[in-house]
């Protein structure tokens, strides 16, 4: 296949002459897997409403054209409800997309169709994709896509997408629409049985080339189907709706530059849509078009006895009904036994009772899970490194300088950070995986809705903070979803109070590893009191109030295997390509300032805070600095600084150090990354604010517990 398009230069960073594809669609109908298909990128996939909280861009060429394909957050409508679905819609409009991928989850035609009416009255050249029909073909249920095809005037593609099936297709499709379709008004209507996506193959071949002279003005020369029957209201609706374009086309002129269609800015007048009004805030002769919509809207209310929204949605409604009659057939009766079973798990885990045990079961399973599988395998490379070494030691001396520096700093680093942190993030990862594939977030964020008011924040917010547990960089960034900026602000720091797995491996690593379950117990205690201690206060200062949870709550699945494993891989390759080469030349750089002394300035500096204050070796000073970097550094670093002084941690740390160290550590301070997508996501001032408040907390609590000890040791 080679049908290539003159590429003209990179402009901006951006190739003038590709096609921009955005996909849009209901939150969780599988937009991002799609995405990530098809761009090779890692957007966050899970089985719950809002994970992707900014647009995201990626590219790929395909059959010899360039394209650039936008994922959006998933937004119920294109109304005024949320700055989302009004950035969303502003940007489906402009020049700066081509054509429009409608994902929509086949499961759930009736509210994806709702939305898709809302973007067809856009007039943007656009395909839909029916994606997860593995489940409704499981249910065995068939979607009849010629029909859709006739009905729509559009493509309809049915997709898989976490099989990948259909998501190329779906770029071919474009290609047609943009290239040859829009020039040879083929879906007009008069053709439709041709415009199914079966064998296109030959006449993109034979027109594509002739027709890219035409390619940039895609948007514009394409001639939107003739939907009128689909896309009308009642008698009394569009009578208002067509008075209404009447008006607008006297101006035509000043409304073409807004982009949107006559018949859109009609109904959105009606709707009393804010945006829209403020386009037509112009001069008294487009004022008045508000005002004769007003009429329009109090006189169909008052016709109908509802509000317009009602009166307009259930009119849509009413079309998307009689179009799922003619194109869904039950073929089997077996739909209601599945759906029971995930009825079933679903009643369990929001049950009053059992939900909570099952919650407790869950946050405790992770653990378990987590570090059975890491101490197996994390004690395994400590085997094959303490032999390693003790064949290097032989060879070359223990006290050689380079062996100091290159294998106990840069090779010790190397094995420390595998065996430390590598082998309990790897399977910390994969469980959260599995638990965001699967929907049991939602299920957690509606059980611990009451709990969470009582800190000033819905139960939505558990969702960022379970992910908090997997790394608080993502879950910071997934407050977003929290629906008020106070929410947010709170979640934000609640989740940054969350021990993360780096957090998790250091704690683990020293008390769990010597002083055994009962003093973990005792820090997660102190950890989990200080974030309801913050919330309640925060939730006592911040004006405002806590909002109700709203949030759709889909049905469980079958984690799928392709997205968990391939996730799991993204965020742990971070690790490994950003941590590890970090590691291993600060162990070695650690070696060479050991020899030099030259960290003794720094500690000595730090010494009344880490001796004096919380009663800590002195050399924890420059540790605890590196752990701003990232947290796993702290203890890697002691390691290492045991091991080049021939001594196990136990021996160059008391217990109630090893208790204070690592409370400090899961207190003090986000990691650098953290505070910077706070700060991206609130202010710098808020993230600094964050900052030196934990690191106060860290210190005051650290410092209690190191003089409540001496205190009970000299009585
Ligand atoms: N069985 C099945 N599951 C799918 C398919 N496509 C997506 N999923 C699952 O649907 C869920 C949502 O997928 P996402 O790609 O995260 O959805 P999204 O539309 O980007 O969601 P938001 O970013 O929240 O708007 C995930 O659990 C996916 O594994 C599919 O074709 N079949
Ligand atoms: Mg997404």
């Amino acid at each position: 296949m080679s049908c290539h398009l003159p590429k003209k230069p990179k402009k901006n960073g951006k190739y003038k002459d590709s096609i921009n594809i955005a996909l849009a669609g209901n939150p969780n109908v599988g937009k991002s897997v799609i995405f990530n298909q098809l761009t090779g990128l890692s957007q966050t996939i899970g089985n719950w409403p809002g994970k992707t909280v900014e647009r995201m861009e990626g590219y790929l060429d395909f059959l010899g054209y360039h394209f650039n394909i936008v994922d959006l957050p998933g937004i119920y409508s294109i109304s005024t409800y949320s700055l989302e679905e009004i950035v969303s819609r502003e940007y489906i409009v402009s020049d700066e997309v081509d054509l429009i991928i409608n994902v929509i989850d086949a499961t759930n035609l009736e509210r994806n169709l709702f939305f898709t009416f809302q973007l067809l009255e856009l007039k943007v050249p656009m395909i839909l994709a029916i994606n997860q029909m593995d489940i409704l073909r499981k249910r065995k249920i068939d979607l009849d896509f010629e029909e859709l095809e006739r009905i729509f005037k559009l493509p309809v593609l049915p997709v898989v997408a976490v099989h990948g099936t259909g998501v190329h297709q779906l770029l071919e499709e474009a290609i047609e629409m943009a290239v040859y379709r829009h020039t040879h008004s083929h879906f007009n209507g008069s053709e439709p049985e041709e415009c199914t996506h079966h064998g296109h193959d030959h006449y993109r071949e034979e027109h594509v080339h002739d027709k890219v002279e035409t390619w940039p003005s895609l948007k514009k020369e394409f001639e939107f189907p003739d939907l009128s029957s689909i896309l009308s209201f009642g008698k009394e609706v569009e009578t208002k709706i067509k008075e209404l374009i009447k008006e607008i086309n006297q101006n035509n002129e000043y409304f073409s530059s807004f982009h949107y269609p006559s018949r859109f800015l009609a109904i959105k007048l009606l709707e009393d849509d804010e945006e829209i009004k403020k386009i037509f805030d112009e001069d008294n002769e487009t004022r008045k078009i508000v005002e004769l919509a007003n009429n329009y809207r109090k006189k169909l209310e008052d016709y109908h006895g509802e509000d317009i929204h009602t009166i307009i949605s259930s009119e849509i409604y009413n079309n998307i009904h009689q179009i799922i009659e003619k194109v869904v057939h039950i073929k089997s009766k077996e739909k209601i036994k599945k759906i029971s079973l995930a009825d079933k798990i679903d009643h369990l885990t929001t049950h009053s009772f059992w939900g909570y045990v099952i919650l407790a079961f869950v946050i405790f399973g992770i653990y378990a899970f987590t570090f059975i599988i890491g101490d197996l395998l994390g004690g395994l490379i400590e085997l094959i490194y303490e032999d390693l070494s003790l064949m290097v030691y032989d060879a070359y001396g223990e006290n050689n300088i380079w062996v100091k520096i290159f294998w106990n700093g840069g090779v010790g680093g190397f094995f420390g950070a595998l065996g430390g942190v590598l082998v309990y993030v790897i399977p910390f990862f994969l469980i959260i995986e599995i638990l965001q594939d699967s929907g049991y977030l939602p299920r957690a964020a509606f059980l611990m809705d009451r709990i969470m008011h009582a800190i000033g924040v819905h139960g939505k917010t558990i969702i960022p903070m379970i992910l908090g547990f997997g790394c608080n960089v993502p879950a910071c960034a997934g407050c977003r979803i929290m629906e008020t900026e106070r929410e947010k602000k709170i979640s934000i720091v609640l989740t940054s109070l969350i021990p993360c797995a780096a957090v998790m491996v250091v704690v683990m690593g020293l008390v769990g590893r010597y002083l055994g379950l009962f003093w973990l117990l005792f820090l997660f205690a102190i950890n989990f009191s200080v974030i309801l201690l913050v919330g309640r206060v925060l939730n006592k200062t911040m004006p405002g109030v806590c909002t109700e949870l709203i949030m759709e709550m889909h049905e469980y699945r079958v984690p799928n295997y392709n997205v968990i494993t391939k996730q799991t891989w993204l965020r742990s390759k971070e690790f490994i390509y950003k941590a590890l080469p970090l590691i291993i030349v600060l162990g070695i750089t650690l070696e060479i300032l050991l020899e030099l002394r030259a960290l003794d300035p720094i500690n000595i500096i730090l010494s009344p805070i880490t001796v004096f204050w919380l009663g800590l070796p002195i050399v924890t000073g420059v540790f605890l600095i590196y752990g701003i970097l990232r947290k796993e550094l702290t203890l890697i670093l002691l390691a290492l600084l045991a091991s080049s002084m021939g001594l196990t941690l136990l021996e160059l740390m008391t217990p109630i150090q090893m208790i204070v160290f690592c409370l400090v550590t899961m207190l003090y301070i986000p990691c650098f990354a953290t505070i910077i997508i706070i700060a991206k996501q609130t202010s710098w001032k808020y993230a600094l604010q964050i900052s030196f408040m934990e690191i106060s907390v860290a210190l005051l609590i650290g410092g209690l517990i190191h003089f409540s000890y001496i205190f009970f040791i000299t009585l």
